[in-house]
């Protein structure tokens, strides 16, 4: 996909999260959510060895890839890189975005978290290629997350930039349908798939209700 694309594209961008994966391995994940609505998966470890990040990363995009999913690495721009990642994400304590846009070129999808009007300046002054205004509703996936910043700042965010707006935290089929109907058409999530013992039934509810308004 060209990443000029992004924009248009309507679907579930899907960050994969050990603790939630429980025995699954994400391999398996991929393949049950890859028809049902995801097209961007984010690979998003923690406490493991550079090596162990980058076996699984090659493993992750081999999956993607077979699925014609988009394959994202958070934070870690030497994993992106090394893997050949279609992007990586970036929080606003990560590698500025300049340094990561040098290393992997103007081809790669760079992402940023803005969770305030602050952080939202700063992102939109930098190469990147979406914005994930966060955590929308609260959350207990990410305790470290900070406030719920509600819908009011997700349209601050639309209306203050062309680029691709990806929201993440606390949303699941239920609330969906405030975002999909403000005219977002990706959200990023973890539990509302992961905690479900039926991948692709979750999939695919989220799916429907985020395309609700997109389809009318
Ligand atoms: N980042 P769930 S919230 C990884 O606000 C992450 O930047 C957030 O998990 C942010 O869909 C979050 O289970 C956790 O709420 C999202």
């Amino acid at each position: 996909m060209n990443k000029d694309d992004l924009k248009k594209l309507t679907g579930i961008y899907l960050i994969l999260d050990r603790k939630l994966a429980k025995e699954k391995s994400y391999i398996e994940i991929i393949d049950s959510v890859s028809k049902s609505g995801v097209k961007i998966v984010q690979l998003r470890e923690k406490n493991i060895s550079t090596r162990e990040y980058l076996e699984i990363a090659f493993k992750v995009k081999e999956a993607c890839e077979k699925n014609g999913i988009i394959f994202i690495v958070n934070d870690r721009v030497d994993i992106a890189y090394a893997s050949n990642a279609d992007g990586v994400h970036l929080g606003q304590d990560d590698l500025p975005p300049k340094y990561a846009r040098e290393i992997l070129g103007k081809n790669k999808i760079i992402g940023m978290s803005a969770g305030n009007k602050k952080e939202l300046e700063y992102a939109l002054n930098q190469d990147i290629d979406y914005i994930s205004p966060g955590p929308v509703f609260s959350t207990s996936t990410k305790p470290d997350a900070g406030n719920a910043v509600g819908i009011d700042f997700v349209n601050y965010v639309l209306s203050n930039t062309e680029k691709p707006v990806i929201p993440i935290g606390g949303i699941n089929s239920d609330n969906v349908k405030y975002l999909s109907n403000i005219g977002i058409n990706k959200v990023a999530v973890i539990s509302a798939i992961l905690s479900s013992e039926d991948l692709q039934k979750a999939t695919e509810k989220l799916f429907l209700a985020l395309c609700k308004k997109n389809w009318a």
